[in-house]
Formats: C-alpha cells, sequence, structure tokens
C-alpha cells in the first residue's frame, strides 16, 4: 500500500485568502487527504504560507512592521482560519522557515556545482527615493504602444503588451511615486531550464491522459513557447540570502562572483516549492520536539522525498492553474538538477544516488470567480475566509465549493444558487434524513438501536444501489474528481431518503414493530455510514453526526459492499443514540439579500 505525500499551493503570507484559492488548492487537497487517511494510508498533508517577495515587503511597510514581524502575526491569522475551515495539514509550515533557508541554499549550491546555473549581467531599475531596486511590475509610466499612463513595466493593464521597464515613458517609482530611478547593471542567478526542455517534454507527455487536460496542455504550452533560463534571484532584502561563498566551482572550474551577489535573495519562486519539503523537515521537528527527543535527523522527512526510501511514495500536488508552469517546468528543474551534473563538455551524469521525488499527480483547478468578476479584497468584492466563517458553518462552503470546483471551466460563486444547493443537498436530504430516523427511534424505540430482522426485496435493492454508489464514490476520490464525488454522495444521501420513505417505519410499527425495528435499524446504520462517508467533505457535520449514533468519531472508510448482505451493521442493538440538534438551517432569502448587500452581486462584476 502505498503512502500519499499532498501538497497544496502555498497561499501567499499577504492578505487573507478567498473562497477561490481554497477552491482550487487547500480545499481539495484536505478532502483528499482525509480521504485517504479514512482509508488507512500513510498521508502527509504539508502547506505553508508563501512569505518572500517584494508584495511582502511593500504590505509590512504599510503595516509599519518589519517583514519578519508582519509575517509572523500574518502567519498565526492564516493557520487559524485554516484551522477553523477544517484544513487538517499535518504541518502548515512558514516559508522563512530556517529549514527552507538551509534546503533553498543547499540546492542553489548543487545546481551551481552541477553546472545548471549561471551568472548574468541584467539591467534593474534603481530608484534613489526608495533606495532599493524596483521589480519590474513596481515601475509605472505611460504604455508607448497605446498612451495608457499607468502602464506596470511588466505589461500594460490597458492594451496587454508584454513590456519592458524601460519601454515606458515617463517612468516612476509605484511605491514613492518618485522619478528619480535609473537602470543599473546587477549580477544574478539563472536557473538554466533549457537544457532540460527535452526531457520534461517526455515526462509530460507520458502524463497525458493520467494528469487533467488542463494541466498538460499549459504544461506543453510553456514548452512548445521554448523553454527560458529563469533569473532566480532578486535585489530585494527580505528572502533567502544567496550564500555564494560557500559554493565550490562549477563545471567549468569557475566560482560564483561573491561581490556581484552579495545582498541579494533567491526568487521567491525558487525558494517557494522548496518549501514543500522544507515544511515536511519542519513537520519532522516539531514531532521530535514534542517526543522530547531533539531535532529529527534528515532520515524523518527524507523518507517522504528521496529515493529509495521514499519508492512507495505517492506525490499528489493541488494547484490554480497559473501556479501549473512552477510545477511542471521550475520545480521539477530544481530537483532534476539536484541529482546530475552538466560537464564542461555537456554530458550529463548523475551525482546522487538519492535522487528527488517529482509528482506523480497533479490536479490543476481553474478559476471560482465571484458572479463571473474577481474576487477583491480592495473594491469589496466577495467572500473572503474570515468573513465567510461569520456567516455559515465552514462545512456549508466545504460542500458548496468542492461540489462546484472549477474542474474542467471557471465556475462562479453566486447566492442564490448557493443558497439553492446547500438548503436542497445539507438542509433537505442529509439533514433530513438524519434527523428523521434518530428522532422516530428517538420516540418509538427509546432512543435504542433495535434489532433487525428478516431483510425484504427493499434492502435488497438498497444494498445494491449502495454498492455502487460507494464503488463511484471511493473511485472519483481516488482519481481526485471532486464534483463527480459530491454527486455520487448526494445520490448516497438520496437512497437513505428513498429508502425511509418506502420502507415507512411510521406506518409498520401500527401492525408489525419488529418490521418497523428492522427498518430502524437499517436506518440508523446508514446514518453511521453517512457519517463516515461524508467525513472528508464536511467533517465537522459528520462528527456530530457520529456523536449522536453513540460512534466517537466518523470511522474508516467502508470495504465494498459496505456490511454484511451489503447493508451496513455497525451499531449494535441495544445502542443508545439521540437525535442530533439541527444539523443544517436553511440559508434564508433575507440573508441572502444582506450578504449581496454586503458582499457584492451581480453589478459589483
Ligand atoms: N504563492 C500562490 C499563488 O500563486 C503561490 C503558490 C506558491 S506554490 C509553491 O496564488
Ligand atoms: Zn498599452
Amino acid at each position: 500500500m502505498s503512502r500519499i505525500l499532498i501538497t497544496s499551493a502555498l497561499p501567499y503570507i499577504n492578505g487573507i485568502k478567498h473562497l477561490g484559492t481554497l477552491a482550487g488548492s487547500m480545499l481539495p487537497a484536505d478532502v483528499y487527504a482525509r480521504f485517504q487517511r479514512a482509508r488507512g494510508r500513510e498521508t502527509l498533508y504539508i502547506c505553508a504560507t508563501d512569505e518572500h517577495g517584494t508584495p511582502t515587503e511593500l504590505a509590512a511597510a504599510e503595516a509599519g512592521l518589519d517583514p519578519a514581524t508582519f509575517c509572523a502575526l500574518a502567519h498565526a491569522v492564516q493557520a487559524d482560519l485554516g484551522e477553523k475551515f477544517g484544513l487538517r495539514w499535518d504541518h502548515f509550515g512558514r516559508s522563512s522557515s530556517p529549514q527552507n533557508h538551509r534546503l533553498t541554499q543547499r540546492f542553489a549550491q548543487q545546481l551551481w556545482e552541477a553546472g545548471f546555473i549561471e551568472e548574468r549581467i541584467t539591467q534593474q531599475v534603481y530608484s534613489n527615493a526608495d533606495r532599493r531596486f524596483l521589480p519590474d511590475r513596481y515601475v509605472i509610466g505611460t504604455c508607448p504602444h497605446c498612451g495608457y499612463e499607468s502602464a506596470r513595466g511588466d505589461q500594460c493593464e490597458n492594451c496587454t503588451r508584454v513590456l519592458d521597464p524601460a519601454d515606458l515613458l515617463h517612468p516612476r517609482s509605484a511605491v514613492s511615486g518618485s522619478t528619480d530611478i535609473e537602470i543599473r547593471d546587477s549580477k544574478h542567478l539563472f536557473l538554466r531550464q533549457s537544457l532540460f526542455a527535452d526531457r520534461l517534454r517526455v515526462w509530460i507527455d507520458s502524463k497525458k491522459g493520467e494528469w487533467p487536460l488542463l494541466v498538460t496542455s499549459i504544461a506543453l504550452k510553456w514548452l512548445d513557447e521554448g523553454l527560458q533560463d529563469r533569473g532566480i534571484t532578486r535585489d530585494l532584502a527580505w528572502g533567502v540570502p544567496v550564500n555564494a561563498s560557500e559554493w565550490g566551482p562549477n563545471p567549468d572550474g569557475a566560482t560564483p562572483d561573491i561581490e556581484g551577489l552579495a545582498g541579494k535573495v533567491f526568487y521567491v519562486w525558487f525558494d517557494a516549492p522548496i518549501e514543500y519539503i522544507a515544511a515536511t523537515a519542519e513537520w519532522a521537528d516539531a514531532r521530535a520536539v514534542e517526543a522530547g527527543t531533539g531535532p529529527a535527523p534528515d532520515a524523518d522527512w527524507e523518507r517522504w522525498w528521496r529515493q529509495p526510501e521514499a519508492h512507495d511514495v505517492k506525490y499528489v500536488e493541488f494547484m490554480g492553474k497559473d501556479n501549473v508552469p512552477f510545477h511542471t517546468v521550475g520545480f521539477p528543474c530544481t530537483l532534476m538538477g539536484a541529482n546530475e551534473r552538466l560537464d564542461a563538455a555537456g554530458r550529463w551524469s548523475v551525482v546522487n544516488t538519492a535522487p528527488w521525488k517529482v509528482v506523480d499527480e497533479l490536479k490543476g483547478f481553474n478559476w471560482l470567480d465571484y458572479y463571473g468578476g474577481r474576487f477583491s479584497t480592495s473594491q469589496n468584492r466577495g467572500v473572503f475566509m474570515d468573513q465567510a466563517l461569520e456567516l455559515l458553518a465552514p462545512d456549508y462552503w466545504r460542500w458548496w465549493i468542492v461540489a462546484n470546483a472549477p474542474e474542467t471551466s471557471d465556475a462562479s460563486f453566486v447566492w442564490e444558487q448557493f443558497q439553492m444547493q446547500v438548503n436542497a443537498d445539507l438542509a433537505d436530504v442529509l439533514g433530513n434524513f438524519v434527523n428523521r430516523i434518530c428522532k422516530f427511534a428517538e420516540t418509538r424505540f427509546e432512543g435504542i438501536v433495535p434489532p433487525r430482522g428478516e431483510i425484504t426485496a427493499l434492502e435488497s435493492r438498497l444494498s445494491g444501489d449502495l454498492a455502487l454508489r460507494l464503488a463511484e464514490l471511493t473511485q472519483h476520490l481516488e482519481d481526485r474528481e471532486f464534483r463527480k464525488a459530491t454527486t455520487a454522495l448526494r445520490q448516497i444521501w438520496v437512497l437513505g431518503n428513498g429508502y425511509l420513505t418506502e420502507a415507512a417505519p411510521w406506518t409498520a410499527i401500527k401492525t408489525d414493530v419488529a418490521r418497523a425495528g428492522t427498518v430502524v435499524n437499517i436506518g440508523l446504520n446508514l446514518v453511521a455510514l453517512f457519517a463516515r462517508l461524508s467525513s472528508p467533505f464536511i467533517p465537522f457535520a459528520a462528527a456530530r453526526i457520529a456523536d449522536a449514533i453513540g460512534e466517537a468519531s466518523p470511522g474508516p472508510w467502508p470495504a465494498p459492499g459496505v456490511g454484511s448482505l451489503g447493508l451496513p451493521d455497525d451499531l449494535e442493538p441495544g445502542r443508545p443514540i439521540h437525535a442530533p440538534e439541527v444539523l443544517f438551517r436553511k440559508v434564508e432569502n433575507d440573508q441572502v439579500a444582506e450578504w449581496r448587500a454586503r458582499f457584492g452581486g451581480p453589478e459589483s462584476a
């Protein structure tokens, strides 16, 4: 049985995340992780805040804090919200951790010594007023093509042309507005991705049909356009400093230009994916500290990431589509390159016998937007994680988001549709079923599970239907087809309601108490089954359902065939149960009206 390593794209430290961010990575990853744990697989779900880069520096400055303090506070906020949403990470790390500093440094050094990193002189914009280099998009000026006056140095938003800061007319700093800026030469490190183009193509081609089409087509498009080498350092203060003084010569015998590289940090997209590994080291260290054994040996986290120990690990990544290139090209180059060497004559060889794991399954998502437009804090449009939790319990959001996951195309959040769906699925189908049968058992069977007698054709049909749907649900979850999985689960809930309606224990009890008891027994066992199956999606409600039927937790994922004769049979006769408090209150029209006014409706997009 394989071990499952799961990562979801690391949320930027900056700002509270909206429902779209949850939909495109963290929430489906959590559902998948919970499912795999319930199946009894050794599972490790890793996430972290992505803390480096210019936006962090600027946000910190705006908050009047140094970046380290700002990040520590913002990380705590995100960790807390994630937990409240039921995101059960095994570890939620920080890309600014000492572990990531160390690993990023180590990868860079290996890539340099192997010949995959080279130095280049680049021209960078320097702002005298701000006393700092400005990344391209923090230089603003007039577009030479269309005359738009607020074009950014990387691209004109108005005519969409890709720009170089030097193209802009009347350039100025986006930080201070100062026009006292100049172009300066600056030495930078480039990862020679172009060398990997052929191998990456073979690899991506082999994933066709296995990975979502969205993912392979984005990756191949990048390769088709000609893979560019990528600058992996920046002129910034906040980040992992380039410590080239420790590096040995490259295969040409050259040592890095230590002076020229002084004061630079690695580009955020170089160190962020490495944090997946570093966060695993953080996890191992935290466990060792808890156990009182001090820092963990590398072997504790390497068994998830390096061969040969990781041979039974299936590594699954979750992310939005914009992150796909970095995970199909950039990060794999880092991992592959750290295992090999390019000699002065251009020959490759393996230097390292413990290769790193590259992704096995990559699940990419389209956008979840808000009434067809972007979520935006500044424009007060859409629902963010903290606000969502003020309005409703997390399971409402979890269910709707997973049921509407933007898998094959972009999806939109619309209040009326949200209301309709959660009311129908959660309140009318699941909530109603659990409530009906538990209440009936409470009032007519003294809150005790009655014994199961003879079963009839009705139960045989139920068992066949259950087996079919359970197999579908399990397969869809294995395949990370989340919409389909929610459909299968909903159908299972519907089977429960249909069964109760047909078997009508409230009628049977008038003439045949034993028969009514059989139906109640099966109904309560269905409740137990529903708790298990629903737990990856709506863990909070599932826990309450389990509690109602006297289980400490929802329990493991059921085996195919469910129980004896294909009917669930976890609950022994005589066990006390109780009806839970209302599981899901319906979302009312006046709430929708209020929320639409508060968060924006179709007019806001
Ligand atoms: N921080 C998230 C984003 O692009 C970005 C992901 C990093 S994954 C290593 O929204
Ligand atoms: Zn333009």
